[in-house]
């Protein structure tokens, strides 16, 4: 790695930080260096609060430190007021020398006039420093904005022989201390988390992230003949769920039933999530909702859980052609697997 890599590697590091927490914005870092040495850092912490470069410039521990200074930041600088002041003034009040981005920000609020700004200013602009790195990181935002629609991942849990759950429907314990953490871990990086109404009727989850430190995601549930019994936990819990239905239009607390029509396709309940502004969901199940995932292709990651044990018979797990990158242990007895979509 050269200098510039380096110093973007760790705006890049201090991104991730906020991982969890500022959706439905990016995650972004950023870096002040000046004489090769770090003066300050910052990231986006949480939705609704501070920027990144703002961070950063609050932390320096003398305010004139910016003067001349060279800023990394994985981000374009805003250019428009939000929830909070545009980046680019802030950046050019601030009498920095240079700036250096690693991606461009595609909100379309943004897209190239944080740059413009800066370069207006007499301010030098380096961009595509470890592009590919940020855009992983930042891969449900820019999903969400390039393809006008959530970022989706699939996951779900079988037996070693291929079943997720047993022929009645009733769950299988797969999970280990780990694997559940892990799979907290994940709702947190997601926005909304989609099941079928079979999964609320066999399994009564609550869909929350409570064994990892970040936000819950919202609970869609798919339940087109208004088959989910209002005393399912999604429904009482007080946290925030839409349920997905063909005619039923109605609103309880944080719960809404969305009524989408008798022709009742993904596609429009993917458009529905893409206008209330979600980046990313994450599909837990059950076997009918994820296979009509794949066969949709509707989707950007695919995990699964894998427990050491046969069951013998049960409902399958979704049948594709799926080729699945090497396992990682997790805990005693769990593999986990990605699809590797090429
Ligand atoms: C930056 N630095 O750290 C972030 C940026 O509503 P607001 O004011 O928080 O603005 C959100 C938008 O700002 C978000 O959609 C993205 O375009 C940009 N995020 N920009 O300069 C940051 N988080
Ligand atoms: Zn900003």
């Amino acid at each position: 790695m050269n200098k510039q890599e380096i110093w973007m590697q760790r705006a890049l590091d201090l991104s991730l930080l906020g991982s969890g927490l500022v959706a439905p914005n990016p995650l972004v870092g950023c870096v002040i260096v000046k004489n090769d040495q770090i003066l300050g850092e910052g990231w986006h912490q949480a939705y609704g609060q501070a920027h990144a470069e703002v961070m950063a410039i609050r932390s320096l521990a003398n305010p004139e430190d910016s003067i001349g200074s060279s800023v990394y930041v994985s981000l374009e600088p805003c250019s428009h007021t939000g929830k909070t002041p545009p980046c680019a003034d802030l950046l050019i009040k601030s009498q920095v020398k240079e700036v250096f981005i690693c991606n461009l920000d595609p909100n379309p609020l943004v897209a190239g006039q944080g740059i413009e700004k800066l370069k207006a200013a007499g301010i030098q602009v380096f961009q595509g420093i470890l592009e590919n790195k940020g855009a992983e990181i930042n891969r449900q935002f820019f999903t969400y904005h390039t393809k006008k629609r959530p970022y989706i991942t699939l996951k779900w849990a079988a037996s070693q022989d291929g079943f997720i759950a047993q022929e009645d429907g009733n769950p299988v314990r797969f999970s280990n201390p780990q694997s559940q953490a892990l799979v907290h871990q994940m709702r947190t990086q997601h926005q909304g988390i989609l099941v079928g109404a079979e999964t609320i009727i066999q399994d009564n989850p609550r869909l929350n992230a409570r064994l990892w430190p970040g936000n819950s995601p919202i609970r869609i549930v798919l339940d087109p003949h208004d088959r989910i019994p209002q005393n399912s936990q999604v429904v009482q819990d007080g946290q925030c769920t839409w349920i997905i239905t063909k005619n039923t239009k109605a609103e309880n607390g944080p719960c809404q039933w969305y009524a989408i029509g008798e022709n009742y396709l993904l596609e429009d309940i993917i458009q529905l999530a893409y206008e209330k502004g979600l980046i990313s969901i994450l599909v837990e199940g059950g076997a009918k909702t994820l296979t009509a995932f794949l066969q949709s292709g509707l989707f950007d990651e695919v995990w699964k859980q894998e427990k050491d044990m046969i069951l013998g018979k049960g409902i399958a797990e979704p049948r594709n052609s799926i080729n699945w990158k090497k396992g990682i242990q997790i805990g005693e007895d769990n593999s986990w697997y990605q699809a590797d979509l090429g």
